[in-house]
């Protein structure tokens, strides 16, 4: 572990959210992790309650869905894990995700209002048409409840173009590749956290239509013409919205409603 990697401070991180908060309410930061997802995991087996945030300057393990690598250089983003265990049946974890990519957006939005940060289903943080961000979340099931859900949060804050990543799915970009603004990566990680934790009391109160919604209202993929690669099958069509577990429906080319459980989409044109 360690107390501060250049703008990236412990003490910075915990002054700027509430002593009382649920979030955060313990903040572990280390140099280099092989993933926050892991140190996160372990945490949870080993009965920490909720709320417990790991945050990394680099990771060396970083990862994403289904095995693909997370690219995690030192000194520039943002890579961090929640843990969190929320009272849901499996089927409904999904809705974190959309929680944790709201909180982003929000986050990055109270520190440049004028940036046009959108998410894209299920786990992508978009500045314009590339991709700044994703969210990796991975539960641990005990009988049929989620007995903890880890939140893992990877966003390119201050990687200068030229180190961007070029391989990859979609184009990659970082907030100061689209904004030639570094900003303070604890300032970004507080801010996150709390909008985390306004959004899962929101998920908790009011259940995860209330997310939903909000997550409805801030994404730019609804009505837009799409494709979606899913396991090996690709479907063309127009998003038409979420159910009330997020998953995606999709109407495709013959009129037909489908029901999208996980995959990677492409907005062909916006609606
Ligand atoms: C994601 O997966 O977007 C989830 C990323 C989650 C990363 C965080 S960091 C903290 C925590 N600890 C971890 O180990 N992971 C989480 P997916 O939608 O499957 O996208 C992965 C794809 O994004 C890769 O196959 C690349 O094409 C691309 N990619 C890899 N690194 C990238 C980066 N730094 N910026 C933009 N795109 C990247």
């Amino acid at each position: 572990m360690c107390a501060a990697c250049g703008d990236l401070a412990e003490d910075t991180v915990k002054s700027l959210i509430s002593s009382d908060a649920l979030i955060g309410n313990s903040i572990e930061l280390y140099s280099t992790a092989a993933s926050t997802n892991d140190i996160c995991l372990n945490l949870c087996r080993n009965q920490m309650p909720e709320g417990a945030v790991v945050i990394a300057d680099a990771q060396t393990e970083g990862r994403g869905r289904l095995g693909r690598k997370w690219i995690s250089p030192p000194e520039q983003n943002i890579y961090m894990s929640i843990l969190l265990r929320p009272d849901m049946h499996p089927k409904s974890a999904s809705v974190i995700t959309l929680l944790a990519s709201i909180a982003c957006i929000k986050a990055i939005k109270l520190i440049l209002p004028n940036l046009e940060a959108h998410i894209k289903w299920p786990n992508d943080i978009m500045i314009g048409h590339k991709k700044a961000g994703g969210i990796l979340t991975e539960s641990r099931i005990e009988g049929t409840k989620v007995s903890c859900t880890i939140v893992g949060i990877g966003l390119n804050v201050n990687m200068p173009e030229q180190l961007l990543p070029r391989e990859t799915i979609i184009p990659a970009t970082s907030i100061l590749a689209e904004t030639e603004t570094a900003l303070n990566r604890s300032e970004l990680a507080a801010a996150i956290i709390k909008e985390t934790e306004e959004c899962y009391l929101l998920l908790k109160n009011k259940g995860s239509k209330a997310v939903i919604d909000i997550w409805l209202s801030m994404s730019k993929m609804i009505g837009s013409q799409i494709t979606v690669t899913s396991n090996e099958d690709i479907i063309s069509g127009i998003a038409e919205g979420l159910d009330e577990d997020g998953m995606l429906i999709v109407r495709d080319q013959i009129g037909l409603l489908k029901t999208i459980i996980s995959g990677d989409v492409r907005i062909v044109s916006h609606g």
